[in-house]
């Protein structure tokens, strides 16, 4: 790691420049989305809102409207608590969550990852969302953000590894994007994609023999619990770099694991999606991956759970706690 440049914090990056061809302009954004009808913009945006085909690589289906400089979303933070999801408890210390992080595109090792994070470009963000949905499109994470309502909700969050935290993520359900994109009737599975760049995260590299890009996904039922957040916030301010910038999923009643950090890509799928996790140790990380104290990990309990501030060791809960919402999904017939 000691090829990490630093730069001072003035220096700005040439590739935050952005080039024309990545950008999308929000009159794209909202016909794709569907909030503007077509004759509106037939006569200015002829060609410019075409949905990107499934199998068309970046740069398909691209808008080349005028281009926007990326809006601040300052204006969105701190979002309003959702009242249903503010149980009172302390929170988790905001700097121990911030340098205790899992991200192994930047490094194994949890306090390392904030500070190897300076190459990590997040602005603009394009986000290619397709598969069995009647309408794909690419947008920037900051039109995806403008046209959404942001809360704030206090979750608690398990690691597979027993430690644990308690933060106040800020997002949106999942459930809100999928009704807009569509899924068609094939549709049982939404699978979502990591970035790999490795110029820009030195794990990328070191851990050479991952099957990157980091993937994830979830059961269509799972995706639209309530529960399950795109998340673009914590501690009211937008995700930090080693939390996920500027987009990812919380699944609150499932190991950390599955809640996958810097999305560039969603699909919906008709069969279950490969896991980076399961796909490096099945029996350590199988697909579904519900917090369960009744069933430990190969190699260790999953009975108890540290916080990563107070180091207090707490009893695991089925489900995290969150079984009421979801015992349902899983209820054999
Ligand atoms: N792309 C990506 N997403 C990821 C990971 C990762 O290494 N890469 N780690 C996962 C694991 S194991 C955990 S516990 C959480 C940690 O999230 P946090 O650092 O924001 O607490 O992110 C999850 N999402
Ligand atoms: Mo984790």
């Amino acid at each position: 790691m000691a090829n990490i440049i630093k730069r001072p914090g003035w220096h700005i990056p040439e590739k935050l420049v952005t080039p024309e061809s990545l950008y999308w302009n929000r009159r794209s954004f909202l016909k794709q989305m569907g909030f503007l009808g077509a004759g509106i913009l037939s006569s200015t945006m002829i060609g410019c809102s075409k949905p990107v085909s499934e199998s068309g690589g970046s740069g398909s289906g691209v808008t080349t409207g005028a281009v926007q400089s990326a809006k601040s979303d300052s204006s969105k933070y701190p979002a309003p608590r959702n009242p249903e999801f503010n149980p009172g408890w302390p929170l988790t210390n905001e700097k121990t969550a911030a340098t205790y992080n899992n991200f192994y595109e930047f490094s194994t090792v949890k306090d390392r990852v904030h500070k190897l994070t300076d190459k990590f470009v997040t602005s603009p963000w394009p986000i290619q969302i397709g598969g069995l949905i009647e309408k794909p499109m690419k947008v920037d994470v900051q039109e995806m953000i403008e046209m959404m309502t942001l809360e704030e909700r206090v979750y608690r969050f398990r690691c597979v590894e027993a430690w644990a935290m308690i933060v106040p993520w800020t997002g949106f359900p999942l459930k809100k994007l999928l009704d807009k994109i569509a899924p068609k009737s094939g549709a049982r599975f939404v699978r979502f994609e990591t970035f790999n760049r490795p110029d820009q995260a030195p794990g990328i590299a070191r851990l050479s023999d991952y099957p990157w890009p980091y993937t994830e996904g979830l059961r269509l039922e799972e995706a639209m619990n309530p529960l399950t957040m795109v998340v673009t916030g914590i501690y009211g301010k937008p995700l930090p770099k080693q939390h996920g910038a500027p987009i990812r999923i919380i699944v609150p009643w499932k190991y950390g694991y599955k809640s996958i950090k810097s999305i560039v890509k969603i699909d919906l799928v008709e069969t279950q999606p490969a896991t980076l996790w399961e796909t490096l140790a099945p029996s350590e990380y199988p697909f579904e991956s519900n917090v369960n104290p009744a069933v430990p990990h190969p190699r260790w309990s999953q009975a108890t759970e540290r916080m990563i501030d107070s180091g207090d060791l707490v009893k695991t809960e089925p489900f995290n706690g969150y079984g009421k919402y979801v015992e349902n999904l899983y209820k054999k017939v």
